[in-house]
C-alpha cells in the first residue's frame, strides 16, 4: 500500500501459505485424500463423496471460481446465494484488515459495545423496512432464526399468553440447520434425522402452483394457498400460534414464487389473529431480487427479519435479526434480561465487513442494477429454455431463478424418483464448469450481483447444453 492509496489501511500481506496447510498437500488427490480422511461435509453423503472426491476450490475472482486443478468455473450460485458483491474485493479485505488491526474482538455482553456492531445495526435499521428499528446480532441465519422463536415466545409470555409458542412455518421452507430452526424448516427428509421436529412448529403446504395448482388462476391459487394458514391457525387454536415464518420467495425448497397477492393475504390473516410475521430473508435480501429486500418485492411489513448471508457478501459470518417496533418494546420495557448470545454476536470485524458490503451495495448501485438491467436479462435468456423438451417451467425475480424439469409437459407428469434428473443435470451442469443447484428436478442459479451478460449467456449455455445432455440420459436414468 501506497502513501497515495486512496483507502489508507493497514498492508495487507501477500496471501502466502499459511504455516502448515500447503505442505502435505500437493496435488488434488492429495487434497481429496485428506479431505475424505479428516473432514465430515454439511448436506453430504460421505460414502458417495469419499467414492468421487470433493472439487477443491483454491481461488477466486468476480464470479469465477478456480479448482486446484486450474479449471475455470463460473459460480451461478454466488457461493450459497451469498457472495452478492462478487469475489476478490479488495474494499473488504481492507475494511477486515483495518478492524483486526484496531478491535479484532470485543463482545455485547454484559453492557459493553462495539462502534462496528452499533454503526452496522444503524446501518440495517436504515435500509430496512419501516417499523424494524432494533438488530440482535448473531453469526448464521439459523442462529438470527433461533433467536426470533426464542423472542417471539418470550414476547407472547410477556403479553400474558405463555400458550402461544406454535410457530407455522411451510413445507420445504428452509430456515437453518441446529435442532430448533430444523424443526421449524418443512424439510421432512432433515426431520428425520434426530428425532424431528421438537413441539410446536407447524408446517403448512407450499404456494408451489406449477405443482399444486396449474390450472388455477393466480389470484384464486394465491387465496387458496393463503388459506392453508388459516386453516392451520384455527386448527391448532389461534389462542396458540406465535407466528408465521416465510421466505418471501422459497430458496433451498426449489425456488417457489409467490402468486400474486399471497403476502398481502398471509399478511390480512396474520393480523387478522394477532400472529406475529416472520420474513426470512436470508437468501432474498441485499439486492436479490431486485429491491434491497424481499419484503419490499412484496410489500410485506414483517414482525422480525431474518438476515444472513448477502449482508457480508459470506466474507465473513454475520447475521441479524431485525426486531419490530411492538415486540422490542415490550421485550426492552418488560423483558428483564433476554438470556441469550452468542460469543461472536456483533463480531467487530464481521460487522466492518458487513457495512463495507452495504456499502458496496450502494456505492455501486447493484439492487438497481438487478432491478433495472441485469435480472431481467437473466430471467429473458432463461426463458429462451422453455421449449426445450425437459423444462417445465422457468421462473425467477432479479437475480433468482428456477428451471423445473418435467417428465411430460402435456400430461403435467413429474419424475419419480423425485431429484433423480436434476441431480444429473446439476453434474452436466459442473462438467461444463458452471455450478447451478438442483433442488429436487428444479435448476436453481442465484449469481453475484456483479455477472455481466456475457457470463450470464455462458451460464445459460451451460444450463442449455447440460439439459440436452441429461435429455440424452434419460432412457438410462427412468430405468
Ligand atoms: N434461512 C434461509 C432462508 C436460508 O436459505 C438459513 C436460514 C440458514 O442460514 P445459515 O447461515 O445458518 O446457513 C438459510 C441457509 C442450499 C443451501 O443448498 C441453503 C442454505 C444454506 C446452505 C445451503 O440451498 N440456506
Amino acid at each position: 500500500m501506497t502513501a497515495t492509496s486512496p483507502s489508507p489501511g493497514p498492508a495487507v500481506p501477500e496471501p502466502a501459505s499459511p504455516a502448515g496447510w500447503d505442505s502435505e498437500a500437493q496435488s488434488t488427490a492429495d487434497w481429496r485424500r485428506l479431505d475424505t480422511a479428516h473432514s465430515l461435509h454439511p448436506f453430504s453423503d460421505h460414502k458417495a463423496l469419499a467414492a468421487e472426491g470433493s472439487r477443491i476450490i483454491t481461488r477466486a475472482e468476480g464470479v469465477w471460481l478456480w479448482d486446484s486443478d486450474g479449471t475455470r468455473i463460473l459460480d451461478g450460485m454466488a457461493g450459497l446465494w451469498c457472495v452478492n458483491v462478487g469475489y476478490g474485493r479488495a474494499e473488504l479485505v481492507r475494511a477486515a484488515a483495518r478492524q483486526m488491526t484496531e478491535l479484532p474482538y470485543y463482545n455485547l455482553f454484559f453492557k459493553t459495545a462495539t462502534p462496528p456492531a452499533i454503526a452496522l445495526s444503524r446501518k440495517l435499521v436504515e435500509i430496512t423496512p419501516a417499523g424494524l428499528n432494533h438488530v440482535f446480532l448473531t453469526n448464521s441465519g439459523s442462529e438470527a432464526n433461533d433467536t426470533i422463536i426464542r423472542m417471539a415466545r418470550h414476547f407472547w409470555a410477556l403479553q400474558g399468553q405463555p400458550e402461544r409458542r406454535v410457530i407455522v412455518a411451510r413445507h420445504n421452507g428452509y430456515h437453518g440447520s441446529t435442532l430448533a430452526v430444523a424443526s421449524m424448516g418443512g424439510m421432512t427428509a432433515m426431520h428425520k434425522q434426530g428425532g424431528l421436529p421438537l413441539p410446536d412448529f407447524a408446517h403448512i403446504r407450499e404456494p408451489h402452483q406449477f405443482k399444486f395448482g396449474p390450472d388455477t388462476a393466480p389470484e384464486d391459487f394465491a387465496r387458496e394457498a393463503a388459506g392453508w394458514l388459516e386453516e392451520a391457525i384455527l386448527s391448532i387454536g389461534p389462542g396458540r400460534v406465535a407466528a408465521f415464518i416465510g421466505e418471501p420467495i422459497q430458496g433451498a425448497g426449489g425456488l417457489i414464487m409467490p402468486p400474486p397477492g399471497y403476502w398481502t393475504e398471509i399478511q390480512r390473516i396474520c393480523a387478522k389473529y394477532d400472529v406475529l410475521l416472520i420474513a426470512d430473508e436470508v437468501i432474498c435480501g441485499f439486492g436479490r431480487t431486485g429491491e434491497w429486500f424481499g419484503s419490499d418485492t412484496y410489500q410485506i411489513r414483517p414482525d422480525f427479519m431474518t438476515l444472513a448471508k448477502g449482508l457480508s457478501s459470506g466474507y465473513l459470518p454475520v447475521a441479524a435479526a431485525m426486531v419490530g417496533d411492538r415486540v422490542a418494546a415490550t421485550l426492552i420495557e418488560r423483558g428483564g434480561e433476554f438470556l441469550h448470545g452468542f460469543t461472536y454476536s456483533g463480531h467487530p470485524t464481521a460487522c466492518a465487513v458487513a457495512l463495507e458490503n452495504i456499502s458496496i451495495l450502494e456505492r455501486e448501485g447493484l439492487v438497481d442494477r438487478v432491478r433495472e438491467d441485469i435480472g431481467p436479462y437473466l430471467q429473458a435468456r432463461l426463458r429462451s429454455l422453455r421449449d426445450h423438451p425437459l423444462v417445465g417451467e422457468v421462473r425467477g425475480q432479479g437475480l433468482i431463478a428456477g428451471v423445473e424439469l418435467i417428465r411430460d409437459k402435456t400430461r403435467h407428469d413429474f419424475f419419480a424418483p423425485v431429484g433423480r434428473v436434476g441431480t444429473r443435470c446439476r453434474d452436466h451442469c459442473f462438467r461444463n464448469n458452471a455450478v447451478v443447484r438442483a433442488v429436487y428436478d428444479t435448476m436453481v442459479m442465484a449469481p453475484p450481483l456483479v455477472i455481466g451478460r456475457d457470463e450470464i449467456d455462458t451460464l445459460v449455455d451451460a444450463l442449455a447444453h447440460a439439459l440436452d445432455q441429461t435429455h440424452q440420459d434419460l432412457p438410462r436414468l427412468l430405468d
